[in-house]
């Protein structure tokens, strides 16, 4: 006997992703329903080989279903997240609304795997931001060997993070540039994103930093270790899909470059290509549609004792969201609501 799983927002970015990878890990479902907000209704979209025809989020019954993946935002989930918890389906929730609530588990498979165990106070789980996801994967065994004390990290996001507004301003702003009768203005971001990079992503808060900047280093916090310190430049860049991180480490323990490739080559999610030659890394069109987390230019920082930089980069779309939801549904699944 399989689950019952619900994906909610199902004709988004995010949404077909979830549909794509519980089809393509095989995850053991009976029954998949497809729901969409009133305004996409009725529209179809892929589940491995069959085309599911949406439901109306609104009106839709949780009762009787095990799992609902949500990827509609903070406002949606805040009105159907309890509503699916209370029917009893575990909701496993993309947005940021739960993720800083005590009563909420945060989790990336790879890194805590066991704060599943605290699901079932509110049958909520939170999906981590998608720059958080990628960073943590990569930090998670360089701190299990030589205790990481603080963490800088310079992002490069691609404009899918944004939706798929983001994704046509970067399109049509770009096919724009090469017809001179034609003019795209910034819209979705705050300023030209074609041929630029913009360092603001999500709201400013009072302290200077973006909301974007805060979620990496409460996310981290939360997920890896209060004590670790993170200070965060995110960055929106011309990259349709793929975030990219240079990350500085210091850690307490003196760490060997060599020795965190062999920790990291072996550490699960991860992928390192790290020749130190032409193209011996990788860049994000080449993590697009993967699984993995992939690190490269792994080497000492030898301005400091005990220092490490690394690039990661992953497909935002997959580890930054969709693949992590369908991985905390495998983790339910094998710890908490075993079937058959
Ligand atoms: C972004 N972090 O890239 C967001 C998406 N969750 O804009």
């Amino acid at each position: 006997m399989g689950y019952r799983v619900v994906v909610a927002g199902a004709t988004g970015n995010v949404g077909r992703e979830m549909l794509n990878i519980l089809a393509e890990r095989q995850f053991p479902a009976d029954e998949v329903v497809a729901l969409a907000s009133r305004k996409s209704l009725g529209s179809e979209v892929s589940y491995g080989d069959r085309t599911l025809k949406t439901k109306d989020l609104a009106t839709f019954d949780f009762t009787g279903w095990d799992i609902a993946l949500f990827a509609i935002g903070s406002e949606a989930a805040k009105e159907y997240g309890p509503k699916a918890a209370k029917a009893g389906c575990v909701v496993i929730d993309n947005s940021s609304l739960y993720r800083y609530d005590r009563d909420v588990p945060l989790i990336v498979p790879e890194v805590n795997p066991e704060a599943i165990e605290g699901y079932a106070k509110r049958n909520i789980i939170a999906n981590p931001n998608c720059s958080t996801a990628q960073m943590v994967v990569a930090l998670k065994p360089l701190h299990d060997r030589a205790r990481i004390k603080r963490v800088v990290v310079s992002t490069y996001q691609s404009v899918s993070g944004a939706g798929k507004a983001g994704i046509d301003e970067l399109w049509d702003q770009t096919k724009a540039i090469y017809n001179p009768t034609s003019h795209v203005g910034p819209s979705k971001f705050t300023k030209q994103i074609a041929f630029n990079v913009i360092p603001h992503i999500d709201v400013f808060l009072d302290s200077g930093e973006t909301k974007e900047e805060w979620k990496m280093v409460a996310e981290t916090k939360k997920i890896l270790d209060t004590k670790i310190k993170v200070t965060a430049t995110c960055v929106r860049v011309p990259v349709f899909v793929g975030h990219s991180e240079a990350i500085n480490i210091e850690t307490e323990e003196f760490l060997d470059e060599d020795e965190a490739r062999d920790i990291l080559r072996v550490s699960p999610g991860i992928l390192v290509v790290d020749k130190r030659e032409d193209g011996g890394y990788v860049t994000p069109i080449e993590c697009v549609g993967d699984f993995a987390t992939f690190v490269s230019r792994i080497r000492q920082d030898s301005t400091i004792d005990n220092g490490l930089n690394i690039w990661v980069v992953s497909d935002n779309l997959r580890k930054g969201a969709a693949l992590n939801a369908v991985q905390i549904a495998e983790l339910l699944g094998n710890r908490m609501l075993k079937k058959g």
